[in-house]
């Protein structure tokens, strides 16, 4: 966070059209905004009047009278994210281009241009002033007519998205999220896609099972409001986007009937449930992977990630019952010499042996799982893997990544670092326990991993967690005397 925003809430501005029925535009925006903790401001397009039935009128309002909300903003109450909605006429459009010119933070689109009862939003001019701003758009968020309507394009098949939001990000938007982007009966997909924002261009599918409820007036507005949001807390986008999805599954399972047509979702409190975190994967089709469980019967404890196999020869006799070799200076005959020991120990003592890295050498010796990088994912087969019936782990260091994790649903997930830690060059900021624990429990189906500078001193706050395993290199593998430790350290989580 910078300086400024940390001696205030972060504040959000709508830039939308009010709702006199309370049920989407900024009203919908504002509860999400405040739902994490930011401070909304509106900047009114129109002054809509419409029911949970249909929209009667727009009432756009003059470039001045929108003018006249920015100038009242900008210095005193200064945007850390935009998130814009109904701009109804050119007059809007202008004078959130004026505005733009000197605005150069965080900029996410709803583009509201047909209502859900088929009303017109926007006038004809305006759509096509609309794309003069796409430069300066950070992420677009249109649904599937939204996306025919900008792109003059028919989306009728999964690559037609494809090439439509080809066409946008050709066109100057520096990422595109599409909602619902496969009307399945039984999911709902988002497919990102960016150019150049934050990272390299990068694209994946976001989905969650389908929740078959009436009350979701005020959708869109919410998921953009909500990662504008997010982002505001400077998650990065691709997070702010997980995040986003889970306020809507949430939102959505809480909306409520009012009216006598469809009522509000309401968005909630940071979202901490299982059930909340949609599946990333890279692509649409995705493998169901089936991966043994690896703590059903005793947690994975104190786990210690070794280099050599001979340490397991002086670790497992003290009772560690699960360890992982990571070896990152051997290779060719070397390193499966090296692998094929370790399996043979740990299978002496009954251990749970992790092979970091190495899945096609794992599989070879049929060692008790592979454990595996979020970097490493893309080149594994994960399917032989979940054919030869090993364990997977695999690390996660923020919501993304837990995301892309549970898509493939291995038999436990890894959080780290918890602390700083030397051991391993990383750009995360560490977790801490808080939200080590705020994994721990919204995951909870799955046993977790803790790791990151963890030690003999950090021991209690780390195990009363209550994460199913306690990872770490250097506690052990550089203390005086790494026996000693390690008995002390097992003694301390037996007390939790
Ligand atoms: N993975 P130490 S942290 C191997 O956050 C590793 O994914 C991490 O070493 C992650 O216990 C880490 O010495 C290093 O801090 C852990």
């Amino acid at each position: 966070m910078n300086q400024h925003s940390q001696k205030r809430k972060p504040i959000v501005w709508s830039v939308a059209g009010s709702d006199c029925s309370g049920l989407a535009g900024q009203v919908a925006d504002i509860r999400a905004i405040e739902a994490f903790g930011a401070h909304p401001c509106m900047v009114t397009t129109a002054v809509t009047a419409q029911n949970s039935k249909k929209v009667l009128a727009i009432n756009p309002l003059s470039e001045e009278q929108i003018t006249a909300q920015f100038n009242a903003l900008k210095d005193d109450l200064p945007a850390d994210a935009i998130k814009v909605g109904l701009l109804p006429t050119v007059d809007a459009i202008n004078a959130l281009k004026e505005f733009l010119k000197e605005y150069q933070g965080k900029l996410i689109v709803d583009p509201v241009m047909v209502s859900s009862s088929g009303k017109q939003l926007m006038d004809e001019a305006a759509q096509v002033a609309f794309k003069t701003l796409f430069h300066q758009i950070d992420l677009l968020t249109p649904n599937i007519p939204e996306l025919e309507l900008l792109t003059a394009r028919k989306i009728e098949k999964l690559e037609d998205i494809e090439f439509a939001v080809d066409d946008i990000l050709s066109a100057g938007v520096k990422a595109v999220l599409v909602k619902g982007g496969h009307a399945d009966e039984d999911f709902c997909a988002d497919y990102f896609c960016s150019d150049s924002l934050e990272q390299e261009s990068e694209s994946f599918w976001l989905s969650s099972a389908r929740q078959h409820r009436d009350n979701t007036r005020g959708t869109g507005c919410v998921l953009a409001a909500s990662i504008a949001t997010a982002w505001a807390l400077n998650h990065s986008l691709k997070d702010a986007i997980v995040i986003g999805k889970m306020q809507i599954n949430q939102a959505i399972e809480h909306g409520y009937r009012v009216g006598m047509g469809k009522g509000p979702l309401k968005p909630l409190q940071w979202p901490a449930k299982q059930e909340y975190m949609p599946q990333l994967a890279k692509s649409f089709i995705e493998q169901d992977y089936a991966f043994p469980p690896c703590a059903d019967e005793k947690p994975l404890g104190l786990y210690p990630v070794v280099d050599r196999a001979q340490w397991l020869e002086r670790l497992l006799p003290l009772g560690i019952s699960t360890v992982q070799l990571r070896v990152k200076d051997l290779s060719g005959e070397q390193l499966e010499q090296e692998i094929k020991a370790a399996i043979a120990i740990a299978k002496k003592y009954q251990a749970r042996l992790f092979i970091n890295d190495y899945w096609s050498l794992a599989i070879k010796h049929n060692a008790y799982g592979v454990h595996l990088g979020q970097e490493d994912l893309d080149g594994a087969d994960l399917l032989a893997i979940s054919k030869a019936g090993l364990r997977l782990g695999i690390s996660t260091h923020c919501y993304y990544e837990v995301a892309r994790a549970h898509a493939i649903k291995p038999s436990y997930l890894a959080c780290g670092p918890v602390y700083h830690t030397e051991s391993k060059q990383m750009p995360w900021i560490p977790h801490g326990v808080e939200n080590l624990s705020y994994w721990v429990n919204t995951m909870n189906e799955y046993p977790w991993v803790a790791i990151g500078g963890i030690n003999l001193q950090r021991m209690p706050e780390v195990a009363a967690t209550k994460t199913s395993g306690i990872a770490m290199i250097s506690a052990i593998t550089q203390a005086e005397d790494p026996e000693a430790v390690t008995l002390q350290m097992m003694k301390i989580i037996q007390e939790y």
